[in-house]
């Protein structure tokens, strides 16, 4: 007998970050996320979610629309449908909605997540079965204070937790940021890696001259240096430094990914599953790299556990991640959201056993922490 798609809920989250996550373009305090929980015809049921960064200043979602196009444009179109044909219900989504990739990636991960519990495996078995057991994680460096910055570096370093780190730049003058990572380069020295996310905010003119400075640093990695839509400035920068750029923000989805591969604009690839559309244009993002002969790098949209442990799933089937991952999200919460968190140590997170994406999310977190509650000051708009 088929099973279908019965149910589709999307519940928006607030959950404060330990700190204050300075990006170019905005400070986070908060990461909101949207969980997305499908029930199927047999009693099962799937979670995913989509996440975006500070509302709508860092790309063209917020959680607000994450949410308006699920319950209004997705989920319409998704009910009754046979819940294992995900290729199917994928291909519907994308004739509904264009765009909204984080949206579309949050039913998708359901989906995935309910069919492999369904089938009794991971996630990851459905795209090829696990290479790792472990993946590296970076971690962002984002105080906005290079003293603290190294201060939290240390303790990254002693916890073993971390030891390679992004920072992230942009906001400043490029002379100051240059010599912010040149102090947190000399204070971690050979310990770790020092890699830096300018999230766009350079023009050609300023990263020819803050790339050459990293370089010398001895910074091994420049994220996303300049906008998204000057594919020809990342591509000269490419092609113009030894150091390694990574494209992120350019890339969103597949299309993206075969243009800067055929125009050789970037050396790496930071591949996240919100901004990819799902696991499976993920999936093809990553292949598109490997053809190219591009390096992979584990990207995020600091999602919660659930997303993360999803980006898991995927990352962990991918023979060669040059890169490492970025996977932290639930680590920038003040509180873990899922029943039985992600475990993390010894620089890295081990890939879940269960079956599915491996985790679910804690009843209790979610209504606690959920925008609708009653008496939440998000649900007034005062966030
Ligand atoms: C980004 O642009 O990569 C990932 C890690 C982090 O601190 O911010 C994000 C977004
Ligand atoms: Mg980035």
């Amino acid at each position: 007998m088929t099973t279908t798609i019965d149910h589709i809920e999307s519940i928006i989250i607030d959950v404060p970050t330990v700190r204050g996550h300075v990006l170019s373009m905005t400070t986070m305090m908060t990461q909101s996320v949207v969980l997305v929980r499908v029930r199927f015809s047999d009693g099962s049921a799937g979670w995913g979610e989509g996440a975006s960064i500070g509302g709508l200043s860092y790309g063209p979602e917020s959680v607000e629309s994450i949410k308006l196009a699920i319950d209004s444009y997705i989920a319409p179109v998704l009910m009754g449908r046979d819940a294992d044909r995900i290729a199917a219900a994928s291909g519907l989504m994308a004739r509904a909605v264009k765009g909204n990739h984080a949206a579309r990636a949050a039913v998708e991960t359901a989906l995935w997540d309910g069919l492999a519990r369904r089938l009794g495996v991971p996630v990851a078995q459905l795209f090829g079965g696990r290479i790792h057991d472990r993946l590296p994680v970076a971690w962002t460096l984002a105080s906005g204070n290079s003293e603290t910055d190294i201060a939290e570096a240390e303790r990254m370093l002693s916890e073993r937790r971390h030891r390679d780190f992004k920072l992230k730049i942009g906001k400043r003058k490029v002379k100051e940021d240059l010599a912010h990572v040149a102090a947190i380069a000399r204070a971690v020295g050979d310990r770790g890696t020092i890699r830096v996310d300018v999230n766009q905010a350079w023009s050609l003119t300023e990263a020819r001259y803050g790339v050459r400075g990293l370089q010398e640093i001895g910074c091994v990695l420049i994220e996303q240096p300049v906008p998204r839509e000057r594919l020809d400035g990342l591509r000269a920068l490419t092609q113009g430094y030894e150091i390694a750029i990574m494209a992120d923000e350019v890339l969103q989805g597949p299309a993206d990914a075969m243009r800067v591969a055929a125009e050789r604009a970037a050396d790496v690839f930071a591949v996240k599953v919100c901004q990819s559309g799902g696991l499976m244009p993920a999936a093809e993002v990553i292949a598109i790299a490997r053809a190219a002969g591009i390096g992979l790098y584990g990207g995020t949209m600091l999602e919660s556990g659930l997303g993360t442990a999803a980006a898991v799933q995927l990352f962990a089937t991918v023979p060669e991640l040059a890169w490492g991952t970025e996977l932290f999200g639930p680590l920038l919460l003040t509180e873990e959201i899922l029943a039985e968190p992600l475990r993390y140590g010894d620089f890295s997170v081990a890939v879940p056993d269960g079956p599915g994406i491996g985790t679910v999310p804690d009843p209790d977190k979610v209504k606690f922490y959920r925008r609708d509650r009653p008496g939440s000051l998000m649900a007034v708009g005062t966030a």
